[in-house]
């Protein structure tokens, strides 16, 4: 730590530290054990605070603006219950590798283990989630601590790290200054790992690369289409990264995401090459460790992740490079591509299936509106550059399946799968991207989850717009039943309010679809909107996603 001769506030310094890290908005609940922290935000016009309604909802719009800037996230939240609604982002922040700081109030150090009010070790609460837990009880190595956080924040694979503020200690007077942000190791692949997979690659008449979320920068989606170009690469999008390969460029193999139809599957099963590209192979991905089959995969695994401690985790690999995906891509791109002809047959049948598979057939259920409608015509109405946010649900399977995803696209979606993403994802989406139209597609049971943050966005003046299926059901969770406790509805049977009257009373628009004829009308005002604006689909639940129905699962199939 450089030492300085001026003794500064350690609240100050603290914000001195993320200013130092580039961090220009926090997303906050207040609480009474860090108010010296948000004195020293006061002055700190650069900063911009986003006063929340829920922690849970600062969390999540924080990982929403680290998916979106590629920096870590930050929300400061007050200690024990403010720090335990936070969990559900922590958690997420982890199993999306997403590089999030929590800031969290601690009572006074005095009082520690004592039991004091709202006191929780925080080490044990979150040290099996979060990439580290950093409780500060020296001012004097505060500034340190905030650049060890962001270092384990985003060094690979990212994830959460939490820093613990005894409420006293911000007050301190420290004589010391922000630490610069400490280095993140790269590493990028050399000729001769470029010469191993151009060898694997010789021989493989059927490559297939999954394609996951380290190439999802702007760079990687250019590097990942021009490498598929170069050498007839067949690539499949892992889950909820559809965005980062046009849908309809002919290399595109199709989606790996939940409740692929099985024809779908083993098509891509058929591959003599699996390349993972900036992938993670999650069970969902990976159609439940069996795209590749774990541990030893049908055919050779080349998997590229800049984390060493993914690669050869679960898979056996004929080679494991742990680089930077970009720029292996870049690389592979650039060497003279390989004639094997059969490529072209197979990239062909491939392509084939996906587009199938996409194509939206209307469907007419009797006991509401088909939500597939609404996001087919949304799709088709929408700007090229929307930026798509799913909360988590089966009104979702229609967005994965029908969308014409663009790489100009930007989709964020928890990879996690918690509930509840949907509309703060979009209020930290609308702040950082402004000018973009700003989609989010959530169910009943999600909206009222952290649909509060609604307030924040009308507060702040972010212009979302929130399509929400309202099919008085948690119908991802009536599927299962009606397939493994047929008849036996329990517990998943939703009472709504009138989402659009529900929307108007925050200051937003509100709009109701009750029938099919309604879509088109509903689309184009909620698109023209300038504010934030609720379309409430009064949804059918007997078309209960995209790929099944209740009379389908009724008769077993
Ligand atoms: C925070 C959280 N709680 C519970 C779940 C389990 N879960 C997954 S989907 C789902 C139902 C979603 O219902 P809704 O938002 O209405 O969407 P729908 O499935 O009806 O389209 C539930 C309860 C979860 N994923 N996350």
């Amino acid at each position: 730590m450089t030492l300085g001769t001026n003794q500064v506030r350690a609240a100050d310094l603290l914000v001195d530290g993320l200013r130092a890290h580039g961090v220009d908005r926090i997303f906050c609940v207040p609480g009474e054990s860090y108010l010296a922290l948000l004195d020293a935000l006061h002055d700190a016009r650069d900063v911009d605070l986003v006063a929340c309604r829920h922690e849970g909802g600062a969390g999540f719009m924080a990982l929403a603006d680290a998916k979106i800037t590629g920096r870590a996230g930050v929300c400061a939240v007050s200690r024990g219950p403010g720090a335990t609604n936070a969990s559900i982002a922590i958690h997420m922040a982890e199993q999306d590798a997403v590089p999030l700081i929590v800031l969290i109030g601690q009572v006074a150090r005095a009082d520690r283990g004592r039991g004091a009010f709202q006191e929780i070790d925080y080490a044990q609460a979150f040290g099996a989630i979060a990439k580290g837990v950093w409780e500060v009880h020296d001012a004097g190595q505060l500034a340190e601590v905030v650049a060890q956080a962001f270092q384990a924040a985003c060094s690979d694979t990212a994830g959460p790290a939490v820093i613990v503020l005894p409420e006293d200690m911000l007050s301190d007077m420290v004589a010391a200054e922000a630490v610069a942000p400490l280095p993140l190791a790269r590493a990028e692949a050399g000729p001769a790992e470029i010469d191993q997979v151009l060898a694997l690659l010789a021989n493989s008449e059927r490559p297939l690369v999954i394609a996951g979320g380290r190439v999802s920068e702007p760079a990687g989606r250019a590097a990942l289409q021009a490498a598929a170009e170069a050498h007839d690469l067949a690539v499949a999008a892992s889950f909820k990264r559809q965005d980062i390969f046009d849908n309809a460029h002919p290399n595109f193999a199709g989606y790996l995401g939940f409740k692929i139809p099985p024809t779908q599957v083993e098509a891509m099963a058929e591959a003599d090459l699996i390349l993972a590209i900036g992938a993670r192979l999650n069970d969902v991905s990976t159609q439940g460790y069996r795209l590749p089959r774990a541990p030893v995969p049908d055919q050779p695994l080349v998997h590229v992740h800049p984390d060493p401690a993914r690669i050869g985790a679960v898979y056996e690999t004929a080679l494991g490079l742990a680089v930077d995906p970009v720029a292996f891509l870049e690389a592979l791109a650039a060497r003279p591509a390989q004639a094997v002809p059969a490529r072209r047959d197979w990239l062909a049948a491939l392509n084939e299936r996906a587009r199938a598979l996409a194509v939206y057939t209307p469907v007419d259920p009797r006991d509401g509106v088909d939500f597939g409608a609404v996001v087919q015509a949304l799709g088709e109405k929408a700007e090229p550059d929307a930026v798509i946010i799913t909360d988590a649900g089966n009104f979702g399977s229609w967005v994965h399946r029908h969308w014409p995803w663009r790489p100009s696209n930007l989709l964020l979606g928890l990879i996690g799968g918690a509930m509840g993403f949907g509309v703060p994802g979009a209020v930290a989406a609308a702040l950082r991207l402004p000018g973009r139209q700003v989609l989010s597609f959530i169910g009943d049971g999600g909206m009222l989850m952290t649909g509060g943050e609604l307030a924040t966005a009308v507060q702040e003046g972010a212009a979302l717009k929130l399509f929400v299926s309202n099919n008085n059901s948690y119908a991802t969770i009536r599927l299962h039943q009606e397939r493994d406790y047929p008849g036996r509805v329990s517990g998943t049977r939703l009472a709504n309010p009138d989402f659009a009257a529900w929307a108007r009373a925050f200051g937003a628009e509100g709009i109701v679809v009750e029938r099919e004829a309604e879509i088109e009308a509903a689309v184009e005002a909620a698109l023209a909107a300038e504010g934030s604006v609720v379309v409430d689909v009064r949804s059918s639940l007997e078309a209960i996603s995209a790929y099944t129905t209740m009379a389908k699962l009724r008769g077993g199939r």
